[in-house]
C-alpha cells in the first residue's frame, strides 16, 4: 500500500478514468489529502509571462494566435530588446512574482537567438527572479547551454493526449515533444509541461494526457493546466465549451497523480469566476500566471488577483519569502 507521500509513474488509463468519475466531494477531498501532505494549501506560486516574440509562427497548433498560418490578426514582432525585457522583468517583481516566463513564438531556437535569450536569462534572474522560458523544440546541446547558462525552468507542454494530438497540431508530433521533454530533463533544468482542457477532446484523452505526464521519468516540477483561450481565426475557434466542473476535476486528478509538483490554473482565469477559481485551488491547484497579459491574450488584473488572495486567504510565495527575510532582519536589528 502506497501512502500519501509516494510517488507513482506507473498509472494506468483505467485507474485515472476512475478517479475522473469519482464522486466530486470525494475526489476534492482526495485531492485536499494529498495537497497537504506535499504543500502549505494556503501559498500560491506566481508566475508573470511575457512574449519576447510575437506572431508568424511556422507551426499550426490549432488553438493559437500566434501561428502564421492562421489569420487572427496578431500585430506579428521581432524579437524584443534587452531592455524591454527588464523593465517587464521588474514590474512583475514589484508586483510580487516570483518568477519570469519568456515565450517566443518559435518552432524551435536557432543557437544565435539562444545566445540572445540566454542574455536575457541572465538579466531576469539578476533582478532575483526564477527564470523560465519556452521557445518550442530544443536540442541536446541547447538544453545543456541553458543549464550552463543558469536557466531555472523550460516549458514545453504536452498540450493533449497522443491520440487527439493529430486534430490539433501536424507540423510536429507528440514525440518531438516528449524528445524535448527529455533533453530538458537530462541537462538538469526544471521541467514545466502540461496541457490544455477544452479543445473537444474527450474524459478519455484528459486522462491519457494526464497518464503522459505522470508516467514520465520525473514528474514535471511545474505543470500547467490551461483551460482554451478562443481566439478568433484559430481552427478551435468556436469549440463547445468544456463543463467548469470538468476542468475542476482533472485538475484535482492531477494532484493526485503528481503529489509533488506545482499544478498551474494557466490561461482561461480570465472567463473564470472567482468561485471557480477557488475550487481549482481547493482542487489543488497551487500556481497561477499573474499579470494584465498571458502571451497574446489578457488575465485579470494584479489588483483583482490580489482581492482574490485576500478572501480566500491565500498568500503568494514571493512574499511570504519577502517576510521571512524581513522578519530575520527584523530580529538582527531587535
Ligand atoms: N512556441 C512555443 C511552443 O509552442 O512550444 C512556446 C509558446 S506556446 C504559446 C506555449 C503553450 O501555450 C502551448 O503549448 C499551449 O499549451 C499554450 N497555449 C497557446 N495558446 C493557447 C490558447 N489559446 N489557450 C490556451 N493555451 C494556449
Ligand atoms: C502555458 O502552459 N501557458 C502559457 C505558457 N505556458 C507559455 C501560455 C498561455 C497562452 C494563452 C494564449 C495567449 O495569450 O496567446
Ligand atoms: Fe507556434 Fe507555439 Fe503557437 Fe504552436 S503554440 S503556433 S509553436 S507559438
Amino acid at each position: 500500500m502506497l501512502d500519501a507521500l509516494s510517488l507513482r509513474h506507473d498509472w494506468s488509463r483505467e485507474e485515472i478514468e476512475a478517479l475522473l468519475e469519482l464522486p466530486f466531494n470525494d475526489l476534492l477531498f482526495r485531492a485536499q489529502q494529498v495537497h497537504r501532505a506535499h504543500f502549505d494549501p494556503n501559498r500560491i506560486q506566481v508566475s508573470s509571462l511575457l512574449s519576447i516574440k510575437t506572431g508568424a509562427c511556422s507551426e499550426d497548433c490549432g488553438y493559437c494566435s500566434q501561428s502564421a498560418k492562421h489569420s487572427t490578426g496578431l500585430e506579428k514582432e521581432k524579437l524584443l530588446p534587452l531592455e524591454d525585457v527588464v523593465s517587464a522583468a521588474e514590474a512583475a517583481k514589484a508586483k510580487g512574482a516570483s518568477r519570469f516566463c519568456m515565450g517566443a513564438a518559435w518552432r524551435n531556437p536557432t543557437d544565435k537567438n539562444l545566445e540572445r535569450v540566454i542574455e536575457m536569462v541572465q538579466a531576469v534572474h539578476d533582478l532575483g527572479l526564477e527564470t523560465c522560458i519556452t521557445l518550442g523544440m530544443l536540442e541536446a546541446h541547447q538544453a545543456q547551454r541553458l543549464k550552463q547558462a543558469g536557466l531555472d525552468y523550460y516549458n514545453h507542454n504536452l498540450d493533449t493526449s497522443p491520440e487527439f494530438y493529430g486534430q490539433v497540431i501536424s507540423t510536429r508530433t507528440f514525440q518531438d515533444r516528449l524528445d524535448t521533454l527529455a533533453h530538458v530533463r537530462q541537462a538538469g533544468i526544471n521541467v514545466c509541461s502540461g496541457g490544455i482542457l477544452g479543445m473537444g477532446e474527450s474524459r478519455t484523452d484528459r486522462a491519457r494526457m494526464l497518464q503522459e505526464l505522470a508516467n514520465l521519468p520525473k514528474h514535471p516540477e511545474s505543470v500547467p493546466i490551461n483551460l482554451l483561450v478562443q481566439v478568433e481565426g484559430t481552427p478551435l475557434f468556436g469549440t463547445d465549451a468544456l463543463d467548469p466542473l470538468e476542468f475542476v476535476r482533472t485538475l484535482a486528478v492531477a494532484r493526485i497523480l503528481m503529489p509533488a509538483s506545482y499544478v498551474r490554473l494557466s490561461a482561461g482565469r480570465g472567463e473564470m469566476s472567482d468561485e471557480m477559481q477557488a475550487l481549482c485551488f481547493l482542487a489543488g491547484a497551487n500556481s497561477i500566471f499573474y499579470g494584465e497579459r498571458l502571451l497574446t491574450t489578457d488575465n485579470p488584473d494584479t489588483d483583482k488577483d490580489q482581492l482574490l488572495f485576500q478572501r480566500l486567504g491565500l498568500q503568494m510565495e514571493a512574499h511570504v519569502e519577502t517576510e521571512v527575510k524581513a522578519a530575520k532582519t527584523c530580529a538582527r536589528a531587535g
